[in-house]
């Protein structure tokens, strides 16, 4: 179970990684603007496409590795769009255990296209742009007669300003179809959480700052609050994700500091200048954190093996009643305190905020916050569908997809089957979802809908997910104290240009190099964090500023969009 959990949560952090540390897009901004409806409109696209025998469509994408489903065609939900709208969906992509971005970029290569094809275009030399001049993508926006199948996708695209800024490129050109939110709450989906039994025990509040974190954490160091009569405790700790590079607990104490982890951000003190967690402030800001982390480490605070074990290992550490911080997702609140209950009852972990650093200001280290859309991986339509005769058939299908109907049916599954919709309008799960003898909810789910994972065209349901992902009153509060974080560092669903992305992309290989191979001998002491300036003047020589003002262009126009 925690296996596969591992499993799920490694390939969630890799899209996670693509989408923040890739070079092209990213999200959006303002809650107010994405407000409202997603209104588009319906007429017509629940209609079979054709009659008589369904159109086959194939559809390069991996398979799914959930407990309760290992080929997409068995799940309900799938069915039921196939049913619905007589259609024959051939899935061509690998399994769950295959590398999919190198085989789908095989793919590519060797020119062999599938009707419909799903891709990271930030994996693509020159972008998603690239791939349309490269003949290999179907611009839809830009043929009026294809627009018209797609009454639902342009409708949103036309009435809600963030999500259209975040899916379309410069020129207007809107040709990747992925999951869109029109409820930008549900980014709030991680953050740090802490022992509350050990907070009690110990007489202490929940920190909301760098300083009373210290202070709460030396406390877990020295007062034995899992009461063995042993000084085991581990106050902070983290895990490595395999071939990443990549610290999730640590990503959410540097925001702190007015910077974001590996990421093109907003400039702490000027809202409109784009700068990078090693160049803000000319690179202050990077030397106070580490300056503190180190400290932290040097103390004890942070595990000595933070930086090197794996997510099952930082995983034992905490079921086995040792770990008093760290970043943690919704569903691990039920994980950790139902495995720690079995010999500790009153174990129970809490969410604590966004910390406020030196300028006493809570930022947010997540931008999905104002990212409404999965914007640069989606599903295209491609030249080989042209060839094949399936345009038509293939862009009603994906409109339906991100129909009301067609998302709801992502979303819950069909109606008195597995949900059904309460006397006061909201839907709940059936038994069959619910109450199966064998798996949670959050395993059984997936056979029948797939409420709490984007990638497919859709309007991702809040409300759905919510069922799944904040069933505990801890994940639920949670939730509500990392939405409050201040999102003004985060940057919207950015596209560079073909040109751009490219000259990016060799730029920040190396920068990213250069600051991860120093990054966490600053935090171990084995390098000096006097040695900061040095390691800012070496991305400067690499071009750093050069990748900063892309990006500030980037952003120039996506202001204007
Ligand atoms: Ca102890």
């Amino acid at each position: 179970m925690r296996r596969s959990r591992f499993l799920i949560l490694a390939v969630a952090l890799l899209l996670f990684i693509f989408t923040i540390a890739g070079c092209a897009q990213q999200g959006t901004t303002t809650a107010g603007t994405t407000k409202g409806t997603t209104a588009g409109t319906t007429a017509g696209t629940t209609q079979p496409t054709t009659q008589g025998p369904p159109t086959k469509i194939s559809w390069y994408r991996g398979q799914p590795n959930y407990k309760a489903l290992t080929n997409w065609k068995d799940a309900l939900w799938v069915k039921t769009i196939e049913k619905n709208m007589n259609v024959d969906f051939d899935f061509q992509g690998p399994p769950a255990s295959d590398d999919y971005n190198a085989a789908a970029s095989l793919m590519l290569a060797s020119g062999t296209l599938t009707d419909l094809f799903f891709y990271n275009f930030n994996n693509y030399n020159g972008g998603l742009a690239q791939a349309i001049q490269d003949g290999l993508v179907l611009n839809v926006s830009a043929n009026a007669a294809y627009k018209a199948m797609m009454p639902n996708w342009f409708g949103i695209l036309a009435s809600n300003e963030a999500i259209r800024r975040s899916v379309t490129l410069d020129d207007g050109t809107s040709a990747l179809f992925c999951h869109v939110d029109e409820n930008l709450k549900r980014g709030a989906y991680w953050g740090l959480g802490i022992r509350q039994d050990w907070l009690t025990k110990l007489k202490l509040q929940s920190p909301t700052t760098m300083d009373e974190l210290y202070t709460v954490l030396k406390a877990f160091r020295d007062g034995d609050p899992n009461g063995n009569g042993k000084k085991d405790e581990i106050p902070f700790t983290d895990w490595n994700l395999a071939g990443g590079l990549f610290y999730f607990s640590t990503m959410d104490l540097i925001s702190a500091y007015g910077i974001l982890y590996q990421e093109q951000q907003l400039n702490p003190n000027d809202s409109k200048k784009v700068d990078y967690w090693i160049t803000v402030n000319n690179g202050e800001n990077f030397q106070q954190m580490v300056t503190t982390l180190n400290k932290w480490y040097s103390e004890k605070l942070i595990d000595p093996e933070a930086y090197t074990q794996d997510g099952a290992a930082q995983d034992a550490k905490v079921t086995g009643d040792l770990v008093g911080c760290l970043h943690v997702w919704p569903s691990n609140f039920n994980i950790y305190d139902t495995s720690l209950r079995k010999t500790n009852a009153n174990a129970q972990f809490v969410g604590l905020p966004a910390m406020k650093g030196p300028a006493g200001i809570a930022y947010s280290p997540n931008a999905a916050l104002v990212r409404p859309a999965a914007s640069t991986e989606g599903t295209v339509v491609t030249s080989q569908a042209v060839k094949n005769g399936t345009v038509e058939t293939c862009l009603k299908v994906i409109d339906y997809m991100m129909s009301p109907e067609g998302s709801t049916i992502q979303a819950w599954g069909v109606e008195g089957d597995t949900y059904t919709v309460d006397s006061n309008g909201n839907k709940v799960w059936t038994d069959k979802v619910a109450k199966d003898p064998e798996m949670l909810i959050n395993d059984k789910v997936n056979a029948y809908a797939l409420p709490t994972f984007g990638g497919w065209p859709k309007v991702f349901s809040y409300e759905a997910w919510a069922s799944i992902e904040l069933n505990t009153p801890e994940s639920k509060a949670a939730h509500e104290l990392w939405y409050k974080a201040d999102t003004r560092l985060c940057l919207p669903n950015l596209t560079l240009s073909s040109t751009e992305a490219v000259e990016y992309a060799k730029i920040m290989t190396d920068v990213k190099t250069a600051i991860s191979e120093s990054f966490v001998k600053f935090i171990t002491g084995q390098r000096p964090v006097t040695e900061v300036p040095d390691l800012v003047a070496q991305c400067k020589d690499l071009g750093i500023d050069k990748a900063n003002q892309l990006y500030q262009a980037c952003y120039d126009r996506y202001m204007k969009k």
